[in-house]
């Protein structure tokens, strides 16, 4: 859930989609086919202006057709993967980015008459970043009624991410992750929810599959679906609603919804490798549109049940319980308690 690249004006916005669109076209090629064009920026559904292009669906879009196809795209996405049941209660996870706001106002509209709902902030106690954060979720929260619930990860475990930072030599994106996962799941425990929702998008998850490949790490690849189901009681199912939806497209709904998200990138977002191999992921999907849903559903529909299949009796076999919090691990304490001990130590 890394912040886009950068954050614009909608009117900016426009001008980039367009200028995307239409970057390989030659002038000769415009001005003849300019009434071609005319036609062409229609929206596809109501032949009004249209706001966007979306090549790899092709299909054009005015700002209401835009709406209702993101939330119908959602709606499939949780049905595709049988991610919620009636009545199940969902544990929306918040940080204020323009991804998870966009999430929990898309799950309000699909689920608020079918499931009980419950957003959650972490509060992680990065400097101005958690402050605005923080903020903008107790007012999308109060702008849209949703119970919710800001827990602080200095008042729970008394530290901060900065703190952790300082004392452990490993990534901070890693840091951070490992104790947001593990709060998230301890609350979703604590109020008895069903399931995790959490805001990863299209970006993020063929990033990790990237990085995961190239590493040939075969047991995060196994980790990674759109749908982790409940494995261990300890361990609540996890969803990612937005697993088909790009960055960009959930920084489009939330200008035309005129929802607020933070705006100044997390301090230890410039050092994650993450953000320059979207970059290179954006590239690849601007030469060949649909390169990034083909990864997504070639890897869950194809790889994955190939990795699954042979190698899941292989890898990470040794399943205890943590000594200290009865997580499930491979060693006698978890990664989280053992972070946790080296930051307070
Ligand atoms: S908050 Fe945490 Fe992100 Fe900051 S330290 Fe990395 S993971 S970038 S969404
Ligand atoms: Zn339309
Ligand atoms: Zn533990």
């Amino acid at each position: 859930m890394l912040y886009s690249l950068c954050l614009m004006s909608l009117d900016m916005m426009i001008l980039l989609i367009f200028a995307l669109e239409y970057k390989y076209q030659d002038r000769t090629r415009l001005r003849k086919g300019e009434k071609q064009m005319r036609k062409k920026s229609k929206c596809s559904m109501c032949k009004s202006k249209a706001f966007i292009s979306l090549k790899y669906a092709g299909i054009r879009l005015c700002k209401e057709h835009f709406k209702t196809y993101f939330i119908n795209r959602v709606a499939k996405t949780i049905k595709k993967y049988q991610m919620i049941k009636h009545n199940e209660k969902i544990l929306i996870g918040v940080s204020g980015g323009k991804d998870s706001i966009a999430m929990l106002h898309a799950l309000t509209e699909i689920l608020k008459d079918t499931n009980e709902l419950m957003a959650v902030h972490i509060d992680l106690g990065i400097n101005e970043y958690s402050t605005k954060s923080r903020e903008i979720f107790n007012q999308i929260c109060s702008t849209i009624k949703i119970e919710n619930k800001v827990i602080s990860i200095k008042e729970k475990y008394g530290f901060t991410i900065n703190e952790a930072v300082r004392k452990i030599r490993r990534p901070p994106c890693s840091i951070c992750g490992l104790i947001k996962r593990r709060i998230l799941n301890e609350y979703a425990l604590e109020i008895n929810a069903d399931k995790i929702a959490t805001g990863h998008t299209l970006d993020d998850e063929v990033t990790f599959l990237m990085l995961n490949y190239i590493n040939g790490n075969i047991n995060m690849l196994l980790k990674r679906k759109p749908h982790l189901p409940k494995i261990h009681e300890k361990l609540i199912a996890r969803i990612k609603p937005l697993c088909e939806i790009s960055d960009l497209e959930t920084q489009i709904y939330c200008l035309i919804n005129n929802l607020k998200y933070i705006e100044i990138p997390c301090p230890y977002a410039q050092d994650s490798p993450i953000l320059k191999f979207k970059k290179i992921i954006m590239q690849l999907e601007e030469i060949r549109p649909g390169t990034k849903l083909s990864l997504l559903r070639n890897f869950t529909n194809k790889i994955y049940k190939a990795l699954e299949s042979h190698y899941s009796d292989k890898v990470d076999q040794k399943i205890n319980e943590c000594i200290k919090c009865g997580y499930p691990t491979s060693q006698d304490l978890c990664a989280f308690c053992r972070l946790k001990e080296k930051v307070l130590s």
